[in-house]
């Protein structure tokens, strides 16, 4: 038995069609409702129409990626009580319909943060990347954060500080955009302005109390979730340490081990991604998988390659600093354990997460990290890796 081949599919205007999904290997869909504003339910109709648009290509959608968390939730705040409300009835909406895994993030005011979406790796194709000299640039020298200078030291105040006198004035909006303006699948973009009162928002939220805010969420939708048996996964950090002076509680083993303690129901689950958690070195992957295996509901898998300063870029997916063989490996023992114990989600839904822009696609506009040639080089190889491992093991 082998993974569950997905694919990130954006919606009726994502480039990459379903019938190129199709082609690529994948036979299910991750996708999501991304025209619904977020914090509104969404609909037993829309979430129907899609359903049935992504079955009429003969593929199933398997993962809503992502179900997104209001802010008003995460710092507890405004109307957060209604648009916990709001997610529970798109719980319950998408277990009418069948769905059952549901991947989200917690992480304040961005989801996922890059400074480069465009660069040039050693064979020419492009990856996505983060410069920690460009984002100290942009937070103290662009947006001008109050006490950004506190978050940095002497020579990293000095760096970014070159860094800038080195942008054209095309360059400098380039990297306003690529932090703010939001990365495929986030569901907020922002101007500087409203990018400053959004950060206002944590001005009195630290680590525990953002940590506690997701317990409090989860109290309130794992019960929703565990009655209708879906399978929420959480995204990890992406990167996995504090940006913008923003609290981070989703990074390590131990963060998620609190998140687990604290609501130990299995439906409170991960959706592990190699690429977000291999940034830090101190993140062993192969042992948090071993740890959390029972809960990984969600496979994303990618990998990156980190220097010494904390910049990293988005490496090919057999390549880079994760142990993509050791991480496979026990996801085959893994299933094959659930195999065993009779569970139906012995096959683990995976999608070649990210991928360089590469060959034809070069030529196209594509959404960062989501071509489709990139992604499906990393399927190609993922799909072979998985194949050789269990042969080999015998499983
Ligand atoms: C980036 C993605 C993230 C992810 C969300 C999950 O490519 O992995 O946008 O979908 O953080 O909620």
């Amino acid at each position: 038995m082998s993974m569950l081949y997905a694919w990130r599919w954006f919606g009726p205007e994502d480039p990459v069609t379903l019938d190129d999904i199709k082609q690529a290997g994948a036979t299910a869909v991750v996708s999501a409702l991304h025209h619904v504003p977020n914090g509104e339910v969404w609909t037993k109709k829309e979430i129907s129409t899609r359903k049935e648009m992504i079955r009429s290509k003969g593929l199933d959608w398997k993962v809503v990626e992502s179900v997104p968390i209001h802010e008003n939730i995460k710092t507890r705040t405004g109307n957060f009580i209604s648009h916990i409300s709001n997610y529970k009835k798109t719980l319950e909406n998408l277990a009418e319909n069948g769905i059952s895994i549901v991947c989200y993030n917690f992480m304040p005011v961005l989801d996922w943060t890059r400074t480069s979406l465009d660069y040039v790796t050693q064979d020419g194709s492009r990856a996505l990347r983060f410069d920690r000299d460009a984002l100290a640039a942009f937070d103290m020298f662009i947006l001008m954060r109050e006490g950004a200078e506190e978050s940095y030291s002497k020579e990293e105040r000095e760096n970014a500080r070159n860094y800038l006198n080195e942008l054209t004035g095309i360059e400098r909006q380039k990297l306003i955009d690529t932090i703010i303006a939001g990365l495929p699948g986030s569901e907020e973009g922002y101007s500087l302005e409203q990018f400053r009162n959004a950060l206002l928002a944590y001005d009195r939220i630290d680590q525990e109390t953002l940590r506690q805010n997701l317990i409090s969420f989860l109290e309130e939708i794992i019960p929703v979730a565990t009655r209708n048996r879906q399978l929420m996964c959480i995204h990890p950090d992406d990167p996995p340490f504090p940006i913008l002076g923003l609290p981070r509680v989703v990074s390590t083993e131990e963060d998620y081990a609190r998140i687990f303690k604290s609501v130990p129901d299995l439906s409170n689950g991960i959706t592990f991604c190699t690429g977000s958690l291999g940034v830090r070195q101190d993140n062993n992957l192969v042992k948090m998988f071993k740890r959390f295996a029972n809960r990984v509901h969600f496979l994303h898998l990618r990998s990156t390659k980190r220097d010494d300063y904390g910049n990293f870029f988005e490496a090919n997916h057999l390549e880079g600093d994760v142990d993509m063989v050791g991480i496979v490996k026990e996801i085959i023992v893994e299933q094959s354990r659930r195999r065993e114990e009779g569970r139906n989600d012995a096959s683990i839904p995976m999608r070649p997460d990210h991928g360089h822009q590469m060959l034809d696609d070069l030529k196209k506009v594509t959404n960062p990290g989501y071509s489709g040639i990139g992604r499906l080089r990393g399927l190609a190889e993922l799909r072979g890796l998985e194949l050789g491992i269990s042969k080999s093991i015998g499983l």
